[in-house]
């Protein structure tokens, strides 16, 4: 496909600074009248025709100025309409165009889910509903008229706030809404249903009362209340953190069935996929309360950083999406534990963004060309993004941060922006030049860090060589390095370091040499403190040494780290003295600390997993041999820790078993006593069959049950079986729990999962057109089922390539999403390797593929 380049970026030949729009909803035959009100941009080319974007619309009229405009002067093709000769003044356009919301299976633009209207228009489905200049820098005021079958869509919806509604005859009626802030079509939204609420109000800092409501399917409103507390939450400390009030008097949030991805900022009007809204004990876990807290936040935060300074085009994606991450970071580390959360962000990061960075698919944060945007919602845009933002934050500090963070909205607000705008605002509050810095938007890949430290005794002096490696030549990046001293007792005092700043030292050439003074014992030195930088860390420490920081840094992190560093070397060459060693200061460590955190005792527990394992070796990856190696040393400690795996069991009972409250120290109790089972199972199955099968029968909470099974599926035999087809009839009628059981299926590490899969396809509840159900059977196993994947003899691999291409004719997005987990088929051994390209020019040679798969199918093979 074609390449959009960053460098071509112009401005827009004409600007449209008002939208009404009537839309008459209608199953197959929805009818949309848009008033354009358009003038050429004086900083526009003036001699371009105007070139409106359009996808799949039925052209019904075109009235310029009030006259239907003659045949001649436009032409209306598959990519939109163009008119030959328009005014080179302002004047105003009526368009009138009709879609089929119901034969809509891109979920791009307006369609229709278990019944309910609405739309999604990030990055370019406004097109799919008018003929619209459908770029980020032409932002319009909305004035939105939403009609529609009172039986069929009581509820009415749309961006800002609303302004009348009433009846239309007998059985027809309406809603205007109107949204005073200017907004690039990307952002528009309407809904129109059966949708029962829960609502609250909300007084800004400013004193403005606003209404925040939650719309979910009828029935399930008992479901909506962590959502709305999430939204008065978020609304409380962007005010509190950031200085931001909400602008409007109405926040809504919808949750709808079927989406493509989590859920969307439309001023006003977010919608999200229902599994980041509904949550009860009984059907979510505590992993799906944090991320509908983290996605409620998230979304609502676009508000200011989105919305009201959007972005100038899509390049800028991590503007917005890179900084929004951070911001909904920074909001669940404040209402959670701040180590815990870190450790789960980083987890996050490794495990997708670091693989991307190493494959075909890598880009930087901000790309400078692209085939299809919409493959561009990558981590990397994401979570990258964000890293780079609080890198941002360690190089200034906090109160810097928050004045540039401030001028950056000031100065451009009601804007669309650029990533130089950003850095701008942090330049000018701190007068630094950031521009050094702001490689890291331009730089794909992982950086490497090595370092190699030096003691003398003699001299009481401790020397650190740090250097850095970059996967692309060209000149160094910015990377902080917050770092410290850790001897036999702790952290080590009276120790001076010129070279650090607060704990952190900036290194900006390729290397660098520390000199700490008045060490009086060799150290350890405790690098990257709160994973101070993405990049990849090579440190020669002796397990000892690693394990001394376990037990006695300040940092949680690195404590953290520092297991998981013993435990992935063991996975990739496994020792039985070196693993006894390990579980010996596993169980120091328990015994020390273990109730006191137990949410980061639980984290100590979780081993890196296999695909952390295969990142590692990055070449000729056997995911069996990984995953057998993993398997042993899970065994082994299961085994030595026993006595202690049962006591945290025993004495975490009372505290889990009680009424369920999805709050962080609660959560945490819970992901410790089932860590602690799924140890003991590793290393007893029989004795954890057991055990798991007496825990879901006496679960409580969604949490507990769904860790016992899970825990459960890992052993076969007939406990298992019986447990899976309990749990699948007993939650029959409820669609996201029973994503859950697909998954868990679907990630059962045995070659029968493969039937099991093709079985599930045929299960009721399971549908090729519900993007959650795909992802919960088929992106599971993909993405998290890495021995049955990455089969030898290619099954797996062919499997997952037929629902890509069974999928691209509907909803080309998922699929190509779908096609991403191939992303690293380079560093298979040879036999896997072969099949993983046999299977992908299989596909290539498919007539008719999209432009999104073909987009990630050029570059996954390139
Ligand atoms: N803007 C797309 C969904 C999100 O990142 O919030
Ligand atoms: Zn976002």
């Amino acid at each position: 496909p074609p390449l959009i380049r960053l460098e071509d970026y112009r401005p827009s030949a004409f600007l449209i600074d008002r939208v009404d729009l009537d839309i008459r909803l209608d199953p197959h035959a929805t009818r949309i009248t848009a008033d354009l009100a358009l003038r050429p941009n004086p900083d526009g080319d003036p001699a371009a025709p105007l070139h409106l974007d359009g996808d799949d619309l039925i052209l019904v009229a075109i009235d310029l100025d009030g006259a239907a405009l003659p045949a001649e002067d436009f032409a209306a093709g598959p990519g939109g309409l163009t008119l030959h000769r328009p005014p080179r003044r302002p004047f105003t356009l009526r368009l009138v165009t009709q879609v089929d919301p119901t034969a809509n299976t891109k979920l791009m633009g307006l369609y229709r889910t278990d019944g309910v209207y609405c739309t999604q228009c990030e990055a370019d489905g406004f097109r799919r509903i008018t003929y619209f200049l459908d770029r980020p820098d032409v932002m319009a005021v909305y004035t939105t008229r939403i009609e529609a079958r009172r039986d069929e869509a009581p509820v009415l919806l749309g961006n800002g706030n609303p302004v009348e509604s009433g009846p239309v005859g007998t059985d027809r009626h309406y809603a205007v809404w109107h949204d005073p802030h200017p907004k690039p079509a990307y952002l528009f939204a309407v809904v129109g249903g059966r949708l029962g609420k829960v609502e609250t109000s909300f007084r800004t800092m400013e004193g403005r009362d606003v209404t925040c409501a939650v719309y979910v399917e009828p029935g399930k409103e008992d479901r909506a209340g962590y959502a709305l507390d999430a939204v008065v939450r978020s609304m409380e400390w962007d005010e509190r953190a950031f200085g931001r009030p909400y602008d409007l008097d109405v926040f809504n949030v919808v949750a709808v069935a079927a989406f493509n991805m989590g859920a969307m900022e439309n001023k006003g009007l977010n919608i999200f996929n229902d599994k980041y809204v509904l949550a009860a004990p009984e059907t979510a876990t505590d992993a799906d309360y944090a991320a509908i807290e983290a996605i409620i936040a998230h979304e609502y935060f676009h508000n200011w950083s989105g919305n009201r300074v959007t972005c100038r085009d899509w390049f800028q994606l991590c503007l917005k999406e890179g900084l929004t991450v951070f911001r909904d970071q920074e909001f669940s580390s404040d209402m959670r534990s701040r180590p815990v959360h870190r450790i789960g962000e980083v987890r996050s990061l490794r495990a997708r963004q670091f693989p991307e960075d190493a494959g075909p698919l890598k880009h930087p944060v901000r790309p400078t060309a692209y085939a299809e945007i919409n493959n561009f919602y990558t981590a990397t845009v994401y979570d990258k993004g964000a890293e780079i933002v609080r890198m941002l934050k360690t190089l200034i500090g906090a109160e810097a941060f928050r004045a540039g963070m401030d001028r950056y909205f000031a100065e451009n607000d009601g804007r669309a922006a650029t990533v130089e705008d950003f850095l701008a605002a942090f330049a000018a509050v701190t007068g630094r030049d950031l521009s050094a810095f702001a490689r890291w938007y331009e730089r794909p890949g992982t950086p490497r860090l090595t370092a190699e430290g030096r003691y003398d005794p003699a001299a009481r002096r401790y020397t650190l060589k740090l250097a850095q490696t970059l996967p692309v030549e060209g000149p160094p990046l910015v990377i902080p390095v917050a770092l410290g001293l850790v001897g036999a007792g702790g952290p080590l005092t009276g120790v001076t370091c010129p070279a650090l700043d607060g704990g952190v030292f900036v290194l900006d050439r390729p290397g660098a040499e520390l000199v700490f003074e008045g060490v009086a014992e060799e150290p350890v030195p405790s690098l990257l403190r709160d994973f101070s930088a993405p990049v990849r860390l090579d440190l020669a420490l002796s397990d000892d040494h690693r394990l001394r920081l376990l037990a006695r840094d300040s940092d949680p992190f690195n404590r953290w780290q520092a297991a998981q560093d013993v435990a992935l070397s063991l996975i990739l060459a496994f020792d039985p003295v070196r693993a006894d060693a390990f579980a010996q200061a596993l169980g120091t460590f328990l015994d020390g600390e273990a109730l006191a955190d137990p949410a980061f005792a639980a984290l100590v527990l979780a081993l890196p997993t296999e695909g952390e394992a295969a990142d590692a070796l990055a070449r000729d990856v056997d995911p069996d041999a990984i995953h057998a190696a993993r398997r042993s040393l899970r065994a082994r400690l299961g085994r030595v820790l026993r006595a202690r795996l049962e006591g945290i069991d025993a004495a975490l009972a009372p505290a889990t078993e009680g009424a369920y409250s999805p709050d962080a120290a609660s959560a945490g109790r819970r992901s410790l006593r089932n860590a602690a089972l799924d140890l003991i199972a590793a290393g007893d199955p029989e004795a954890g069959a057991a055990l798991a099968t007496r825990r879901l029968s006496c679960a409580t909470n969604m949490t507990d049950r769904l860790a016992a099974l899970a825990t459960l599926a890992q052993i076969p035999g007939e406990a298992r079986e019986e447990a899976l087809a309990a749990f699948g009839e007993r939650f029959a009628a409820e669609p996201l729990v029973l994503d859950k059981w697909f998954a868990i299926q679907a990630t059962i590490p045995e070659p029968e999962t493969l039937d099991r899969i093709e079985r599930l396809t045929r299960h009721p509840a399971f549908s090729m057109t519900n993007p959650n159900r795909v992802r919960a059977l088929v992106a599971s196993f993909a993405m998290a089922n890495p021995t049955q994947f990455a089969r030898a003899d290619g099954a797996g691999f062919a499997l997952v390539g037929r629902f890509v291409r069974a999928l691209d004719p509907a909803n080309p997005q998922v699929a190509a999403r779908l096609l991403t987990a191939f992303g690293s088929w380079r560093r298979y051994e040879k036999t896997r390797r072969a099949a993983a390209s046999e299977m992908l020019n299989g596909i290539k040679g498919v007539p008719g593929l999209s432009r999104d798969v073909a987009d990630i199918l050029g570059r996954t093979l390139q």
